[in-house]
């Protein structure tokens, strides 16, 4: 088994995270994005999607997008369940993680993207070369802060995203806070709750997995 990863980058951080909270040792492969790995033939034929995380299994299957890998390694060691225990939790971490990523993850992307010079036609990941669109980066600054807000809010009603319990939908905010650092937006003095929890979380030893 291999999962290729790339150090700097928030989606393979998300998978690094929730592996080091199981204590799963994986052994992992270096996809250098700055230098365009990612579209060079090798890791096209792997991976069409040409984007990482991305794991491959002994029997050469191959498993793309970090929360599919999660879930597989959630399936094959339950414990500590990241996924939600109950039914009802299960809907929970499921609703808020998709809120985190949605509402978060892809507004920084958006701002991000959209933005930087080193991703000039590159303004979504995979192989489409893609122009940048300059409004949407400034629309996409606008949904982190709106973001931040809601984060603050929702953890002012409880002690983490998804409720009582640690799960992937606080992986999945912690990094997409960590990644708003690249547009040089963070949560503000107003964000409490968020500011306590994020420090909180920063305590955590799989955190700087
Ligand atoms: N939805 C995918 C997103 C994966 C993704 O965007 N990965 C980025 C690194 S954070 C990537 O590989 N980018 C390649 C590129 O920009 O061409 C997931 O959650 O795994």
């Amino acid at each position: 088994m291999k999962l290729y990863d790339y150090k700097p980058a928030p989606s393979p951080r998300r998978v690094r995270i929730f592996l080091a909270e199981k204590n799963i040792e994986v052994p992992t492969e270096q996809i250098d994005l700055r230098a365009q790995s990612q579209l060079g033939e090798e890791f096209r034929r792997l991976n069409p999607q040409c984007a990482v995380p991305y794991l491959v299994l002994d029997d050469g299957t191959g498993i793309g997008e970090s929360m599919a890998i999660c879930r597989y390694f959630e399936a094959l060691y339950p414990e500590p369940p990241l996924f939600g225990r109950t039914p009802v939790e299960q809907g929970q971490v499921e609703m808020w993680n998709r809120v985190m990523e949605f509402d978060g993850y892809l507004a920084v992307a958006e701002a991000f993207r959209n933005a930087a010079p080193g991703f000039k036609d590159r303004a979504l990941p995979g192989p489409l070369p893609l122009e940048q669109i300059p409004a949407l980066a400034e629309r996409g600054r606008l949904r982190v802060a709106r973001f931040f807000d809601a984060l603050d809010e929702r953890l002012g009603a409880t002690p983490f995203v998804a409720g009582d319990r640690y799960s992937v939908a606080d992986i999945t905010a912690l990094v997409t806070v960590d990644f708003a650092g690249w547009i040089k937006l963070g949560l503000g003095a107003q964000h409490g709750n968020a500011r306590r929890w994020h420090e909180q979380l920063a305590s955590r030893p799989a955190t700087a997995a």
